[in-house]
């Protein structure tokens, strides 16, 4: 072998190496999106008619931000914030930050209806549920729209709880997905993600409405 032919076997390796590196990137991005909600996304997409609203350009509708705000229920003393903000296409994320909370494991699931006046939060009716699916672990098998992992909560009583969900929307026309003026609710419990219909999580000890929030101004 000469040196001109080395030093070409070189580059091509590195060339290869590079290229493999680019590719590898790119999938990784690519698969570990879809994993999450692949199975919620098979769901929506046989209900959705509407094709003008999934032609938007962005695929982004109705508004990018809602808040909640989380008060006690059921003689707790839970407070809290949430904020919901457009990540993407059908893309919600999720930021949780609530104390007061028993230390443990709590339940935390979007429930059909943005009314907390219940003093156990009853009046919030049964987790989000609008395909008809059974109770479950989201991002596994079959799993309501509202279904969301348990929250763990230390000694301080602080419990945070950050979560990109795939097939939710700020406001829009398709109440299939559009979480405003539902209620998130946190329990007594730990969600088992698969007693019906709501992971056996008991009491209600937090529930806040879901509220659109005007946009901030551009800077
Ligand atoms: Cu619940
Ligand atoms: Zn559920």
């Amino acid at each position: 072998m000469n040196k001109k032919h080395l030093y070409a076997c070189t580059f091509g390796l590195l060339t290869l190496i590079t290229s493999c590196n680019n590719s590898s990137k790119t999938t990784e991005t690519d698969s570990s999106v879809d994993t999450v909600m692949a199975s919620n996304d098979t769901v929506t997409v046989v209900g959705n008619e509407d094709s003008t609203l999934s032609d938007s350009p962005t695929g982004m509708r109705g508004g990018s931000r809602a808040v909640a705000t989380i008060a006690s229920a059921s003689g707790s003393s839970v407070m809290g914030t949430v904020t919901f903000t457009a990540s993407g296409d059908n893309k919600v994320k999720m930021v949780l930050s609530v104390n007061g909370v028993p230390a443990g494991t709590h339940g935390v699931h979007l429930h059909q209806k943005g009314d907390c006046s219940a003093t156990d939060a009853s009046s919030a009716g049964p987790h989000w549920n609008p395909n008809s699916q059974p109770h479950g672990k989201r991002g596994t098998g079959q799993f309501h729209q509202g279904d969301l992992p348990n929250l763990t909560v230390g000694q301080d009583g602080n419990g945070r709880m950050e979560i990109e969900v795939e097939g939710w929307t700020i406001g829009g026309s398709d109440t299939t997905r559009n979480i405003e003026n539902r209620a998130i609710v946190i329990h007594e419990k730990a969600d088992d993600y698969k007693s019906q219909p709501a992971g056996d999580s008991g009491k209600r000890i937090g529930c806040g409405v879901i509220a659109l929030q005007a946009e901030e101004p551009k800077k």
